[in-house]
């Protein structure tokens, strides 16, 4: 299950960051699929951390990927699943090949002795969830595996404010990243203030051990797209509007809904959500090796 350099790193207690694939796989078109996979693996180890991506190959669950391995799952002529938790069971005992949501990605994470993953933004809370009951399963999987996600927020394709409710229901904290503003995914800001937030890498890992000391949850660390970097506040409003009328009509449901609506945003701003969407995660990934790091050593 683990690589060799992730089972080195994790018996070694160096830092080791789990990495999703699903983003690689559903989320980002290519090429910069690619590019944000070679990306994150380098920001991690730039951290001081091991990169440890997660994904189910001929049903072998597996722990630190190859780029080449990446490469083959993100086959756009390929039709890999997206599997979250409750996936994994059924893609093992069939032998598929899948890519691991968050949620999916941390109860692997946690099984194999990782406290730390990076993600683009957690999925959350759907609009209109009061009718479709659509919330994504990484609430329900933080609030019972204890690793800390970095993350831009939840995406902002979502209703963030229930999301934050439910995040409150399930205990699962939530702190800025040098903000008390929560992150927008693509925004900087998603209008919606924080109670707490830490201020280093340090900071962030002992508040963690002292949370896993009281709770069994995990820990959101939501850390702002830089300011200069995020997607023009209209453009971003327009695109929104404009992939969610998509979703409506074609009647997307399940599994499907994040990435259409990720895609038809990419379409909807002329790929300039893809290129902060990058960003994003890269800084993500860069950030959760410093904490593992911090966490590694304390
Ligand atoms: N972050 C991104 N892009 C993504 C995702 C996260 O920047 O595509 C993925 C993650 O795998 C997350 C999933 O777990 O979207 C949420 O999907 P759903 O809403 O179906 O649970
Ligand atoms: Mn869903």
């Amino acid at each position: 299950m683990l690589s060799d350099e992730v089972r080195d790193a994790l018996r070694d207690a160096r830092g080791v960051v789990a990495l999703e694939s699903t983003i690689l796989v559903h989320g980002l078109p290519a090429p910069t699929n690619m590019e944000v996979a070679r990306a994150c693996e380098e920001a991690v180890r730039a951290a001081g951390a091991v990169p440890a991506t997660v994904a189910v190959i001929d049903g072998k669950i597996r722990v630190g990927l190859s780029i080449e391995e990446i490469e083959s799952l993100a086959d756009p002529s390929r039709d890999v699943a997206k599997l979250s938790t409750r996936d994994l069971g059924y893609a093992v005992a069939q032998h598929l090949d899948g890519a691991t949501t968050v949620a999916g990605t941390i109860a692997v994470a946690h099984r194999a002795g990782i406290e730390v993953m990076a993600t683009g933004g957690l999925g959350g809370v759907h609009r209109g969830a009061s009718d479709s009951f659509d919330e994504s399963a990484d609430l329900t999987a933080l609030s019972r595996t204890p690793l800390l996600v970095v993350a831009s927020g939840a995406k902002s394709i979502l209703d963030v404010g229930a999301t934050l409710e439910r995040l409150d229901t399930l205990g699962v904290p939530v702190w800025g990243y040098r903000t008390t503003q929560f992150p927008g995914f693509y925004l900087s800001d998603s209008g919606f203030a924080l109670d707490w937030s830490v201020a280093s890498a340090r900071e962030a890992a002992d508040a963690f051990r002292a949370h896993r000391a009281t709770s069994p949850t995990g820990v959101l660390v939501a850390q702002p797209v830089d300011v200069r970097l995020q997607l023009d506040p209209a453009l971003h409003d327009a695109a929104l509007a404009s992939a969610l009328a998509v979703v409506a009509a074609r009647g997307v449901s399940g599994k499907e809904v994040t990435p259409v609506l990720l895609e038809e945003f990419a379409r909807a701003s002329a790929g300039v959500s893809v290129q902060v969407n990058r960003d994003l995660v890269v800084a993500n990934a860069r950030l959760a090796g410093e904490i593992a790091v911090a966490g590694s050593a304390s």
